[in-house]
C-alpha cells in the first residue's frame, strides 16, 4: 500500500471531469487500497480520486468511529435526491484548514459499484449524504468552495497560495 500525494487547491487539475471506470481489475484495487490508507493517514472521511490526479470515478468514504468501516463506490449515480435541503459545515483535504457551510441534499440513493464490481443502490441520510455529495462534486472538477461567495473564494485563493509558497520556502 502507499500514501497518496493530495492536489491542494487551487491546483487547475483539481477542476478535471472524471472518466467513468472501465473495469475493476487490479490497478484499480491496488487504487482503491492507496487512498483509503491515504483518506486515514490525513484523517479524513472521504476522497475522491481526482483528488490524487487520477481522473476516474472512484470515491472512498469512512464515517464510521473506528475508521475500520470503508464505503468504496465505483462509477457513482445520483438516482434519487430528496427536495429537502439544508447547509452543513464542510471541510476539504484539498483546502486544508478552510470550512464552511454548503447546502446540500437530505438524502440521496446513489447506485454505484462496489469494490469487487458488484452493483449496489445505497441510501444515504446525514453526514454520509453530505460526503457523498462532496466527493461527487470532486468527479465533476468543482470544489466545495466554489458554492461560497465570490470575495470567500478569493481570500481562500490567496491564503492558500501562500501557504504553499511559505511550505516551498
Ligand atoms: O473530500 C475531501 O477532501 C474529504 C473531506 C470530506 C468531507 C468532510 C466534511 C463534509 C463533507 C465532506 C474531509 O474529510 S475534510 C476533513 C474532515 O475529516 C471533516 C471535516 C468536517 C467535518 C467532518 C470531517
Ligand atoms: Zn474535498
Amino acid at each position: 500500500m502507499a500514501l497518496l500525494p493530495i492536489l491542494c487547491y487551487p491546483d487547475p487539475k483539481l477542476h478535471t471531469v472524471a472518466k467513468p471506470v472501465a473495469a475493476v481489475d487490479a490497478r484499480i484495487k491496488t487504487l482503491i487500497s492507496d487512498m483509503i490508507e491515504t483518506m486515514l493517514e490525513a484523517k479524513g472521511i472521504g476522497l475522491a480520486a481526482t483528488q490524487v490526479d487520477v481522473h476516474e470515478r472512484l470515491i472512498v468514504i469512512d464515517i464510521s468511529e473506528q475508521r475500520d468501516d470503508p464505503l468504496v463506490l465505483i462509477n457513482p449515480r445520483i438516482v434519487w435526491s430528496s427536495p429537502e435541503k439544508h447547509q452543513n459545515e464542510e471541510g476539504c483535504l484539498s483546502v486544508p484548514g478552510i470550512y464552511d457551510s454548503v447546502e446540500r441534499c437530505d438524502t440521496v440513493k446513489v447506485e454505484a459499484q462496489d469494490g469487487h464490481g458488484t452493483a449496489r443502490l445505497i441510501e444515504a441520510d446525514g453526514l454520509l449524504a453530505v460526503c457523498i455529495q462532496h466527493e461527487m462534486d470532486h468527479l465533476l472538477g468543482r470544489v466545495f468552495v466554489e458554492y461560497l461567495s465570490p470575495l470567500k473564494r478569493k481570500r481562500i485563493k490567496t491564503k492558500m497560495l501562500k501557504s504553499q509558497r511559505e511550505a516551498r520556502a
